[in-house]
């Protein structure tokens, strides 16, 4: 019998823990359940299978009782306490709770006060101005519910994944295929080659000796729920995960043709073939037709295809219509994941982080960094701990004895200090003067209107003592949109003070995004690449900053830690006055 998907085992768990917050259980027991979720979500193997032989504990953030409720779930169908919780609270109650600004309290409250146990009886209710009427409402909530029921923020959110989720099952099934006897050449393609922020579906183009064995063999990689052949020479699947995947396999000369085809986007695809049709070329999957010979040209690479069409090969990060088939462009120069000498975002236990310093400066030192910022969150912010005047003042010195025992590496003493709501950070200035390095990032009052969130947040860029705006829109990638704020304002703010703007490499949020970074960078702003790490094993989250970085056409010249650290502390704000 087939296991359950691990997807809906994740679903299950995240169910399980928003029903217990929505019981007001203890935080870090909810979080137990939506970190066991993730893990189930991303794990590459059948998790209910693992369960069952008692070994999903092996998957970081599963212990003894999850594994318990898993088994109960794929052997009995069901977990008794969610069952329990789901005959107290009605269904839409969890719905209501996933509105931004909506807690479990206020849900419990409306519910009990005003019957309200859908977003249908929400949205009637606000309208009626009904929950101005609660205590501890009012009108300032029921507007802001308004506006996120109309924004569309209660529904479900949209089946994209994560680029790094992707590519994790998307590369380890193009090495299962490689692996494979038969298989020749074997490639992803899609937005996942684009490395774009999301992805809807993996998209592999290989070729093969004998074509019918590989789509055949796509069903028995462990990273396949399941799997069949589609037509001749291809095959469809879905991963654990819940991720489809078409794979195509195709004629060697023709190989060129469709990854290039299959690479997308598809924008870049249609303007390509706009172009071409001028030249008397019609491009297709298939080839490039030439009218003045009437023959169909077959190109075994995509360099042919792109030298065929008399334009520079185009790396697949710029294949997005945004120039690259434009006459006279040249491939610009773009920024590696070895170009990069430091690190100016990251945590550490005094916040929500994992390590120690010592051992953040370790990964460091093993990455073949020259600097790395410690950047904990300050004194106000909203979770994790606080580090108050005091405590950042400790660590100013514990940071500087350890960096004077790392020879011919500066270990910085930061801070990622809060933008308040009038734009001003939450140390005072004598204390900002004494460190290394400042990032100001917004953690809190996300809804602030839009002129007053765009003076915040120049008032930051602004500020002598900031070095660098972290993740400056703040969005999530599948979660919220960014704040309301003007940025083009707030990188001509930047320009002109020579504050620098982050990539920030956590996966989901990628922040600024390609536009924004492409924007800041012609406009002279010098961009960070940043992991954010919250433990050592993250730091080589900036391969997401650097991704992003690429979309925007940036090399080296245009990322600020790309320099050795003498260069790289001319640069900062508190440097130039
Ligand atoms: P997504 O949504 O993350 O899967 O994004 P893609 O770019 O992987 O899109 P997908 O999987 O729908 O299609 C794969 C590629 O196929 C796409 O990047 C370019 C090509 N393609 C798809 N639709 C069209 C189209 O209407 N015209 C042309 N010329 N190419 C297309
Ligand atoms: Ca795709
Ligand atoms: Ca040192
Ligand atoms: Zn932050």
């Amino acid at each position: 019998m087939a296991d359950l998907p691990n997807r809906e085992i994740a679903a299950a768990l995240d169910e399980l823990g928003d029903l217990y917050e929505l019981d007001g259980a203890i935080s870090h027991r909810v979080l137990a359940y939506r970190n066991g979720a993730k893990a189930v979500r991303e794990a590459t193997q059948s998790v209910g299978a693992l369960a069952r032989e008692g070994r999903a504990t092996e998957l970081p953030g599963i212990g003894a009782t999850l594994q318990e409720k898993i088994v109960a779930l794929v052997v009995d169908g069901e977990i008794p306490a969610r069952a329990k919780l789901k005959a107290k609270y009605p269904e839409g109650l969890l719905e209501i709770t996933r509105l931004p600004g909506v807690g479990p309290k206020r849900v419990r409250l409306m519910f009990t006060e005003l019957g309200i146990d859908s977003l249908a009886s929400l949205k009637a209710a606000a309208e009626g101005q009904q929950l101005r009427g609660v205590k501890g409402l009012g009108p300032k909530f029921e507007e802001s519910v308004l506006a996120s029921l109309e924004a569309g923020l209660g529904e479900a959110p949209a089946p994209r994944v994560l680029l790094s989720q992707a590519l994790r099952e998307g590369e380890a099934i193009v090495a299962g295929l490689r692996a494979h006897p038969t298989a020749n050449r074997v490639e992803l393609a899609g937005s996942a080659r684009r490395l774009a922020d999301t992805v809807k579906d993996l998209d592999v183009i290989a070729t093969a000796d004998d074509p019918a064995a590989l789509t055949a063999a796509l069903a028995g990689l462990p990273e396949i729920e399941s799997a069949g052949t589609a037509g001749e020479n291809a095959a469809k699947g879905r991963t654990h995960t819940g991720l489809s995947i078409d794979l195509r396999v195709v004629e060697p000369d023709q190989f060129g043709n469709l990854l290039q085809h299959f690479t997308g986007s598809a924008r870049h695809n249609i303007r390509l073939r706009e172009n071409a049709v001028k030249k008397g070329l019609h491009v297709s999957e298939y080839g490039i037709l030439d009218d003045a010979t009437g023959e169909t040209l077959r190109c075994a690479t995509e360099e042919e295809v792109y030298a065929k069409l008399g334009l520079p090969y185009v790396p697949p990060e710029l294949r997005e219509d945004r120039g690259e088939l434009d006459p006279g462009f040249a491939v610009p120069p773009l920024v590696r994941e070895e170009d990069l000498l430091g690190d100016l975002h990251c945590h550490t236990v005094a916040s929500d982080g994992r390590n120690t310093i010592e051992e953040m400066a370790q990964a460091a030192i093993e990455r073949g960094y020259q600097y790395l910022a410690i950047t904990d969150h300050s004194a106000t912010h909203g979770f994790g701990n606080h580090v108050d005047p005091d405590t950042l003042r400790r660590q100013i010195e514990r940071v500087r004895t350890i960096n004077a025992q790392l020879d011919g590496f500066e270990l910085l003493i930061g801070t990622e200090t809060n933008i308040l709501p009038d734009g001003s950070p939450d140390y005072d200035d004598e204390l900002l003067a004494e460190l290394d390095w400042c990032i100001a990032s917004v953690h809190t009052a996300f809804q602030t209107p839009r002129a007053e969130m765009t003076k915040r947040m120049i008032a930051a860029v602004e500020h002598p003592w900031i070095d660098a705006i972290g993740h400056p829109s703040g969005r999530k990638l599948g979660r919220r949109p960014g704040y309301d704020v003007d940025l083009d304002a707030v990188i001509e703010a930047a320009a002109r003070t020579g504050t620098m703007l982050e990539i920030n490499g956590a996966p989901d949020r990628r922040d600024l995004d390609d536009i924004h970074a492409r924007a800041a960078a012609e406009a002279g702003v010098k961009i960070l690449l940043d992991s954010d790490a919250h433990g050592t094993d993250r730091l080589g989250n900036v391969r997401w900053a650097v991704a992003t970085a690429r979309r925007a056409w940036l090399g080296p010249e245009h990322i600020a830690n790309t320099r050795p650290w003498p260069e790289f502390a001319a640069l900062r704000r508190r440097a130039r006055g």
